[in-house]
Formats: C-alpha cells, structure tokens, sequence
C-alpha cells in the first residue's frame, strides 16, 4: 500500500510490565497523534530487549502487554501498521550491514551504551547492547521513515541514523532517506517526581519517583502528592530554578491541554499542595480506562496476536524491499529461489 503521507517509525522496549508516563508524554501520544496525518509504522522492539539479561517468560509476557498498552494508548491497526521487531528478520539483517558500516570508536561513544554498560558493570556488558543504537539505525531505515517521535535521550541514536544513512548513499548511491528526530520540546525529557535532575525511566529512577501507568490509580494518586516540590511556594514554571513544580506543570499541561501559563495564573496565591491534589485527580482519571482498556486487550490474547501478525506482515512487504536494494547495493549475489 503506498502512501503519499510522510512516513514515521519508532519502537519502544518490553522490558518493564508497565509504560511509565515519560514514555507515553515523550513518545506514544506523539505516535497516537502522527497515525492520523502520517504513515505510522510502530513496533515492540523484542531484539533490543535482549541486550540486558532477560526472563524468557517475562519478555513473552512484556512484549504482548507492551502492544496492549499500545493500542490501550490509542494506536489503531487500521491507521498505523503496529508489530514486533523480531517477526520481521529484515532488522537483523539490515543491522549486519550496519554494524559493518559503523567505527567503533563511534559506537563507543553512544552515551546511552556508556550509561547502561557502566550500570550492569562494563565487564558484563554484552556486545549486543554495545550495537544496540546500530540495530535502531537499520530499524528507522528499513521503512525509509522521514521522521523518529522519541524522547530527548534518543536524540544521539536519530543523529548516528542520518550519518550511517548518509554514508551509506555516499559509498553506494542513494538508497536511505535521511530520518528527522520527531522531538516536542514540551515533553521532550519528563523527570523524575522524587529527583528532578534526573529523567523519568524505569531503570534508574527511584520506584516513588516513576509514575507507572498500569499502577493502582490510588497508588499514582499517591505519588503525585507526594511528588518533591522545590523552595519557595509560588508555582511558575522556571525549570532550572524549580524543577520539581516545573515538571508538574508540563504533565498536567500536556494532559489536559491547558497552556502553562494558564495554570500558572489558576494557581496564584494558591500552594503546592493544591496543583499536586489537581494534577493526581488529573492523572487518576487518565489512568483509570487506561488501565481497563489494557486488560481488554490482554483478555483477548488471539485477537492482540492476530493484529500483530498483520502488523508484521505489512511491515515485512516495505522491510524486505529496502534489504534487497541494500543487498545489491552492498555487491551480494542474488540469491535464486
Ligand atoms: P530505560 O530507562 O530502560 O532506558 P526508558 O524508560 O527510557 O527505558 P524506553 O523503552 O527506552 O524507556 O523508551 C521508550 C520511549 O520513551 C523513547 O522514545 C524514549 O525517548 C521515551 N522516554 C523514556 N523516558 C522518557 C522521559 N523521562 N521523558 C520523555 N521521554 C521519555
Ligand atoms: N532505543 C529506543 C527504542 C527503539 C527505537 C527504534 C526508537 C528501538 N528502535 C527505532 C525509535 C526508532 C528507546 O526508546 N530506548
């Protein structure tokens, strides 16, 4: 099916239960948002999972409860192509040629693979995880995609996507598209609720700083009010002077669609304690059919697989076409069936 509409891609990893709401401000309402005007294409990336030691149960079980909370979010298989990085080998494959095209002092200088290496101990860091941006790059340029909605932390692997792309067209001839980052700068880097220096994420993030979205609604509830405010009681947004309330003032702006400086001006004279009992009200009642629609889809595990096999088979006819140009491109011998 080709489409004059631009096209996007992006993946997000099944390694925790529960998105939190840094990845759904920072990326999946964004995606939720492009399906309408854009040829979506979005994926539970499996193979990246594996980078870090993993419980085959879980991973089964997180990859399907990942698509759920997808669709729970709003993605719709009949307005974006939805499905799991490993049905569509073409990943991989393409990788391959990337990592060939890649310097290792490059890859070596990813600060996400510095971060995580230095946290699981550098000893015992794989060298898949090592690779890990280089198998993103072959994810985003398998699909041609002319825009990345990510979050900021992922700014540096879009940045390596359009030099190995470049590259690759400068040695071979014209091939990739050369991807954008999709960025929003209001949500770009949701922080943490009990340390505001640091983002949102579930790995490194104290758990009462990290709104889980398939928590019990009291228990958001709870960790709203609980969030960390800053000196002072007057609520303006000033993120390098007031972090905390800074941050509660881009999630409850983004949730509801209330400008920032509307709600700066509902809660003069007002105290912390009155945005924070707002903004839980605010997030229990956004999580609340989240949830239900989770366990909707969870409750109908044929019917989720059905919509990811679909999924995978649209994205196999764009996939295998982009490896095959690459294939010759690079000087491999066809292969005669
Ligand atoms: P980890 O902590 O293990 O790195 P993560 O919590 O960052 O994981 P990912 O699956 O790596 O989650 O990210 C999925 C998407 O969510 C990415 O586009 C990422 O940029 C975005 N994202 C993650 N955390 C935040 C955040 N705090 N603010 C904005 N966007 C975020
Ligand atoms: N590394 C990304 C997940 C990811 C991705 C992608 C994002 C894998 N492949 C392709 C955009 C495009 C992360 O969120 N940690």
């Amino acid at each position: 099916m080709a489409s004059d509409r631009p096209r996007v891609l992006s993946g997000i990893q099944p390694t925790a239960g529960s998105f939190h709401l840094g990845n759904y401000l920072g990326a999946v309402r964004q995606w939720v948002a492009l399906q309408e005007s854009h040829d979506a294409f979005y994926m539970v990336v499996d193979l990246h999972a594996i980078t870090v030691p993993q419980d085959p149960k879980e991973l089964r079980a997180n990859t399907r409860l990942a698509a759920a909370q997808l669709l729970a979010a709003g993605l719709d298989p009949q307005r974006c192509t939805l499905f799991v990085q490993s049905h569509v080998p073409e990943h991989a494959q393409l990788a391959w040629v990337m990592n060939c095209l890649t310097g290792f002092g490059e890859a070596s200088r990813m600060t996400q693979f510095k971060d995580k290496a230095s946290r699981h101990g550098a000893d015992r860091a794989s060298v898949g995880l090592f690779t890990y941006p280089v198998l993103q790059v072959a994810d985003i340029l398998l699909y041609q995609a002319d825009q990345v909605p990510v979050g900021e932390d992922q700014r540096q692997h879009v940045e390596l996507t359009r030099d190995l792309a470049e590259r690759f067209n400068g040695r071979f001839g014209d091939t990739f598209t050369v991807p954008q980052p999709y960025i929003l700068k209001e949500t770009a880097k949701i922080f943490d609720l009990q340390d505001p220096s640091i983002k949102m994420s579930k790995s490194a993030s104290t758990p009462k700083g990290v709104v889980s979205l398939l928590d019990e609604p009291k228990a958001t509830a709870k960790k709203v009010k609980s969030a960390v405010t800053d000196t002072g009681s007057e609520i303006v947004y000033d993120a390098e002077n007031k972090p905390g309330v800074s941050n509660l003032l881009s999630i409850y702006s983004t949730l509801t669609g209330t400008g920032i400086a509307e709600l700066e001006q509902k809660y003069t004279g007002k105290g912390y304690g009155a945005l924070k009992t707002d903004l839980a009200e605010v997030m229990v009642d956004f999580v609340t059919p989240f949830r239900d629609r989770t366990q909707q889809y969870l409750d109908d595990p044929e019917t989720l697989d059905q919509i990811l096999a679909k999924g995978a088979e649209k994205a196999r006819a764009v996939a295998a076409e982009t490896l095959a140009e690459t294939y010759d491109k690079v000087g491999f011998v066809p292969a005669k069936h």
